[in-house]
């Protein structure tokens, strides 16, 4: 008998499977309460003669021993195997992080921000919540005048003399009341205005305003400097336009042309057939104005202009909707990196 057990034993030293129903019929065929070789065994113990019981039990445990650390030695490598495959292939490539990118909007002011502040432009910036004050009077607007309309601004119904401001100027009033000639900032920043949304406009937009103030400013250095931001910004051959035009705090005011860099000015359907492209409006600041802010008019002169970031960023990367820019497609946002 002791032979049969031995045999047993090397059988179980012998045997491998990663297959968990082979190591279950492993299992029964010596474990099993019904049947099991051990428990017939163990039941054959009771027979053995009494000198040879000693020898007898010893190996009948090593082999009940090999048989549970085959079993869980075999089961633990299959779990472990297991683990492997599903969390760890090392062989996989890396799942690479994606990264943001810029808002359209974003980089055209920073690029616009970038060329000012070369010319030496600070950066202004204020709230967009605002009172009448800041938005229209300082401004030289009219009691009556249009952009004051329910139709044109949004008024915060309880206090009609909060509004939510409808240019970036506001910032330049409060840089005006803190500050004395000379002035040279810009004023990037959103603003409100009372309109149905279509592909040409919305009811939140983004500008940049211009403000220069000093001694002996003139209309010369206002056209010198535009004409050095067209040409930073749509290129060297760029040429720009004025037209004469009407701003309640400047005068005389102007429109803004830049050559259209589509067809170099000959004509085509992005500039109508004009071979221009209107980009902003200026002007000399009112004396009106100057003087509202405390500014001498008599000793100091000003020019001042205006820009709407998304026309800008429609012309230059050939945008046919405004609406794109609030939508927040990521389809449409990273084209822009
Ligand atoms: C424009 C056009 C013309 C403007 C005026 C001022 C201020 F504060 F000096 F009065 N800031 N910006 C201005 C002038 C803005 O936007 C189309």
């Amino acid at each position: 008998m002791l032979e049969q057990v031995r045999k047993y034993i090397n059988e179980v030293e012998q045997f491998n499977s990663d297959k968990p129903e082979e190591i279950e019929l492993f299992r029964i065929k010596y474990l099993s309460k019904k049947g099991g070789l051990l428990t017939e065994l163990f039941n054959a113990f009771k027979t053995v003669p009494n000198d040879e019981k000693k020898d007898f039990g010893k190996i009948l445990n090593i082999l009940k021993d090999s048989v549970t650390d085959k079993i869980n030695y075999l089961n633990n490598q299959i779990e472990s195997n297991v683990q492997v495959k599903t969390a760890l292939d090392l062989s996989l490539p890396g799942s690479a992080e994606k990264i943001g990118s810029r808002h359209p909007i974003s980089i055209v002011k920073n690029e616009i921000v970038e060329i000012f502040t070369r010319l030496g432009f600070t950066i202004s910036e204020g709230p967009e919540i605002e009172d009448d004050y800041h938005v229209f009077s300082a401004l030289n607007f009219p009691p009556e005048h249009p952009a004051r309309d329910m139709q044109d601004t949004f008024f915060i119904e309880q206090n009609p003399d909060i509004l939510l401001r409808t240019h970036t100027s506001s910032v330049q009033v409060r840089v005006m009341d803190n500050q004395k000639p000379p002035i040279r900032t810009i004023s990037p920043g959103r603003v409100f205005r009372n309109e149905a949304i279509s592909a040409r406009a919305h009811c939140i937009f983004h500008q940049i305003e211009g403000l220069f103030i000093d001694e002996n400013v003139s209309f010369a250095d206002l056209k010198q400097t535009l004409e050095y931001f067209a040409k930073e910004f749509f290129g060297k051959d760029a040429k720009i336009r004025l037209r004469p035009s009407y701003f309640p705090f400047t005068e005389p005011s102007a429109e803004v042309d830049v050559s259209c860099s589509l067809c170099g000015g000959k004509g085509c359907n992005v500039c109508k057939y004009t071979g221009w492209l209107e980009i902003l409006g200026c002007g000399m600041v009112d004396p009106n104005v100057l003087e509202a802010n405390d500014i001498d008019s008599v000793k100091y002169t000003g020019f001042a202009f205006g820009m709407g970031i998304e026309r800008i960023t429609m012309l230059k990367y050939g945008i046919k909707d405004l609406r794109l820019f609030f939508e927040n497609d990521i389809r449409f946002l990273t084209q822009f990196k």
